[in-house]
């Protein structure tokens, strides 16, 4: 391009950018704006109450948002997350808390609080987002050139408080997970099992988890889960704290636009004492649950198998670590190490009615357990057979092998689990999607340094999973 033609495109590009600001200006007068706010008081006792704050951006996308309302019972915020909240009178205005603020058409933001009440403790009726009283639907302002078509007016009775999936990935379907009972259940309220994979150590494995890999997990292999295992000694976390991190939250965001759940899991193994990772957990916990708190995919796991240590100590740890994580993401699934490896003690001659007995106070918890199929037979099937009627059971992690990793694929064993797994809708994730030179790896050796993970690479064991992960799921809406 000679000087001259240039000179002449950068100044018309100058004139198509100056019109550009031109529409931006009069466009933004007439953005749709509409929303929806679902108010929950998740826990009440004498005094006080918590709730959860789920707004629903039914406009055109926010960069920033307040929510407000009003209480018309005396009630007081005393403590908010996820915002800012201030209260004049019974006027609340929860302020967006920065990292949350931009929401996209048809996304949510969620923030929690506590208050102090007396008397009655009504749920405000009526919202507004950014000074808009929200309907549960968008409105533009009529412009000369295009004037709205009148949409019907809802019915009361065929406004479902969820509505219907946007997409047909497991994440599209089930939303945000929770707790229900002793299932983990879906946005519907209903019982769902999920199942997958876990990765190998992020440390030795790194080349396994790309573009190419994880196409093949959620399309191929149609899985519904990522178990994201990272662990904390052995050349992991504690080497480069920011790094796995990253690698981390980078993986929740491969898993969530594949439309496949995640777990992040503090792959603590040795020492087998949490504590003896308590800060680096904080710290940890803290980043990737600021960090993740919008997403509904995210599942954390706070540390992989406790060994070595009471359920007692264990509790001791998850008391801590547990409120750091609900301070940033209230309303996420934790799941809780058991003791003797996640095996709900029996490894060391224990059983979950320790856990029963004392079971982890908050809500929306999960109990871990684990197991080789060809170290661990009944005695371990009746347990897990006898906790789930009392404890919701999440299987983070199984090989088809020993508990070494290595040694003969069992299938006969591996089959009876699975299936008593199914029966009981118990989620579980298998130990790895990896190249690993060990019979309990999915792919062969030298798979990751390639580039496809087809099925002419899988091993005897990563066949078998594949088989048991890839048919349809069975996910309830209604
Ligand atoms: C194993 C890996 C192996 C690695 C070892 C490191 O398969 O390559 O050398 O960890 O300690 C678990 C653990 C999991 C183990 C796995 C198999 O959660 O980290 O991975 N296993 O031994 N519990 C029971 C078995």
């Amino acid at each position: 391009m000679s000087q001259r033609t240039r000179a002449t495109a950068l100044l018309a590009a100058a004139t198509l950018a100056l019109a550009g600001i031109g529409t931006i200006a009069s466009t933004s007068a007439q953005a749709a704006a509409g929303c929806k706010v679902d108010y929950a008081v998740s826990s009440q006792w004498g005094g006080g109450f918590g709730a959860n704050v789920t707004l629903t951006n039914l406009g055109d996308p926010l960069t920033s948002w307040t929510v407000g309302w009003t209480f018309s019972s005396g009630q007081k915020i005393t403590q908010a997350w996820n915002a800012t909240a201030t209260q004049t009178g019974a006027t609340v205005t929860a302020r967006d808390a920065g990292y949350n603020g931009s929401v996209r058409t048809g996304g949510t933001a969620s923030f929690g609080f506590n208050a102090s009440w007396s008397g009655s403790n009504p749920a405000p009726t009526q919202f507004t987002v950014n000074g808009v009283a929200c309907t549960g639907s968008a409105t533009t302002s009529p412009t000369p050139s295009a004037t709205p078509t009148p949409t019907a007016t809802p019915t009361p009775t065929a406004t479902p408080t969820v509505p219907p999936p946007t997409g047909t990935t497991p994440l599209a379907i089930n939303g945000q997970l929770r707790v229900c009972g002793v299932n983990l259940c879906n946005q519907y309220g209903k019982p769902i099992q999920l199942r997958g994979v876990s990765t190998h150590g992020l440390q030795w494995f790194p080349a396994c988890y790309n573009t190419s890999s994880l196409n093949t997990l959620a399309n191929d292999w149609k899985a519904d889960v990522l178990r994201i295992a990272m662990y904390v000694n052995e050349d992991g976390y504690v080497t480069n704290p920011a790094g796995f991190t990253a690698k981390v939250n980078d993986l929740v965001d491969q898993a969530e636009s594949r439309g496949m759940y995640s777990i992040i899991d503090f792959h603590t193994l040795t020492p087998g004492d949490p504590n003896a990772n308590l800060e680096n957990a904080k710290t940890f916990f803290r980043n990737v649950a600021a960090r993740n708190a919008a997403k509904k995919n995210v599942i954390y796991e706070i540390a992989n198998e406790p060994n070595g240590v009471s359920w007692d100590q264990i509790r001791t740890y998850a008391n801590q670590v547990i409120p750091i994580i609900r301070a940033a993401d209230p309303d996420a699934v934790i799941i809780v190490g058991t003791r003797g490896w996640s095996s709900l003690g029996v490894s060391n001659g224990s059983s979950s009615a320790e856990i029963v007995a004392n079971p982890i106070a908050f809500s929306n918890i999960m109990y871990t357990f684990h197991f080789y199929a060809a170290s661990h037979y009944d005695n371990y099937r009746n347990e897990v057979r006898n906790a789930a009627s009392k404890l919701p059971i999440f299987v983070t992690e199984f090989g088809t092998t020993s508990a070494t990793g290595g040694g003969t694929v069992d299938i006969g064993s591996s089959t009876t689990w699975l299936d008593l797994l199914d029966s009981l809708k118990i989620s579980y994730v298998n130990w790895t999607y990896s190249d690993a030179d060990e019979s309990s790896a999915a792919f062969k050796p030298g798979t990751c340094s390639g580039s496809s993970y087809g099925t002419g690479q899988l091993t005897q064991s990563g066949q078998f999973v594949r088989s048991r992960i890839v048919t349809p799921d069975s996910f309830p809406t209604s």
